[in-house]
């Protein structure tokens, strides 16, 4: 890899980040899969390093690096691991960012150096059964009950939820207000009564990272909950979506290198009419796909990062990321297991894994039909004027 004007902070991350899933990921990667085990030892240890809260000020209990050095992060740990990629992503995007940017001084006190630390894990509780893609269409209602709310409803795919501390949810607080009006954000600890965890997902891919339910039965949460302004929480989700679609952009990217990581040195290693099959052309074309995309891939990646970083908006930069990096990792991953051959079909090689990892890239977190609306609406408003 090319070194993509990375400071010394954002290389040494990817350099440590890189060691730590080699060595420790790695080899357990595709036990963890089979059984649908969640790796627990891996986020402690994680937390223990920093990287839980990598993208957040130090004042806040974070580590102090820029959204950057955590995409990179995520794209060094998917290299090895999506569960492990899509795990932090969830946590840091969608459960952390939302509190850092959103949260009052009394909300962000309690939270960050817990969230930062590992301590407690987090996510996002947005999807639901009749809200998926029309993410307006939230049933789950938080009502006013003297000093707390009541929330009732249910959430589905939800990322991490077995193992949080705090989550972030949405829930209808105007009844009668339509579509995206109307709906607020709040922070839910999960131990408290009237939360409950539903079905654990049995999952294509990505199955070592926790996918659940959440049922709400008359759970209350203390009037301070809420997170961000009442009944605006629909624009407060859909800017955290804009940095979560980056760090699933990574996790994309992280998928298709991983499978590139694979390809080279069995088509060197790999024989067939007696020379290496790296020799054939129709191998070196899919090696040349591989790479040419992949970095395309990081460019748009880094780039949708970097405008994050400078505070600009990036709604269409992210959107085009996640987008294209996802139809990367889905390519790379179905050559990867090409040039594998039969060898790639089976479990002895990693190209399965990540062929069934990649699909969820170009769904979860808007789908890539998602994205085309989000990209096209930008650039029609950035024509208009
Ligand atoms: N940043 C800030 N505000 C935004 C925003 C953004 N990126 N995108 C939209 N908004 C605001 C709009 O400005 C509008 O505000 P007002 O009510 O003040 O006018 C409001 O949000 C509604 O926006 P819009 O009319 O565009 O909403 P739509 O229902 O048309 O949204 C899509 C359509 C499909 C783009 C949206 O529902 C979406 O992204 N769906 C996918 C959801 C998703 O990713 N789900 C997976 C979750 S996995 S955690």
């Amino acid at each position: 890899m090319t070194n993509f004007d990375l400071t010394e902070e954002q290389q040494a991350v990817r350099d440590m980040v890189r060691r730590y899933a080699r060595e420790k990921i790695a080899p357990i990667a595709a036990e963890l899969d089979e059984a649908q085990q969640f790796p627990e030892q891996s986020f402690k240890k994680l937390g223990e390093m920093g990287i839980l809260g990598i993208g957040f000020p130090e004042e806040e209990g974070g580590m102090g690096g820029d959204t950057l050095s955590y995409i990179i992060a995520v794209e060094e740990l998917s290299r090895v691991d999506g569960s492990h990629g899509i795990t932090l992503a969830a946590h840091c995007s969608l459960g952390v960012w939302p509190i850092y940017a959103f949260g009052t001084t009394e909300q962000k006190q309690k939270y960050m150096p817990k969230v930062c630390s590992g301590e407690y894990l987090s996510s996002f509780g947005l999807t639901e059964p009749e809200a998926g893609s029309d993410a307006g269409g939230t049933r789950t209602t938080a009502m006013l009950d003297g000093d707390h709310w009541v929330i009732n409803g249910s959430k589905q795919f939800i990322t991490n939820a077995t193992y949080a501390g705090v989550l972030v949810i949405t829930a209808k607080t105007d009844k009668e207000a339509k579509g995206s009006h109307g709906i607020s954000a709040f922070l839910v600890e999960t131990d408290l009564p009237g939360f409950n965890l539903g079905k654990k997902e049995n999952k294509l891919g990505l199955r070592a990272s926790d996918t659940r339910e959440l049922i709400f039965e008359d759970c209350r949460v203390p009037r301070d909950a809420l997170l961000g302004e009442l009944h605006r929480g629909f624009p407060l989700f859909m800017k955290t979506l804009d940095g979560g679609r980056i760090s699933i952009a990574a996790l994309a990217l992280g998928i298709a290198q991983g499978a590139l990581d694979a390809s080279v040195p069995y088509a060197m290693e790999r024989k067939q009419f007696g020379q290496p099959i790296c020799e054939f052309q129709m191998i070196q074309s899919y090696l040349a796909d591989m790479q040419t995309e992949v970095t395309a891939a990081r460019h748009l990646t880094y780039h949708a990062a970097r405008l994050k970083d400078a505070g600009k908006r990036h709604s269409m930069e992210s959107a085009m990321a996640k987008y294209y990096a996802s139809t990367v990792a889905m390519k790379a991953t179905t050559l990867a297991i090409q040039i594998h051959g039969g060898y790639g079909y089976t479990k002895d090689y990693p190209v399965e894994r990540y062929f069934r990892d990649a699909k969820l890239c170009e769904i979860g977190e808007g789908t890539s039909e998602v994205q085309k609306i989000v990209i096209a609406r930008e650039l029609i408003k950035q024509h208009a004027g």
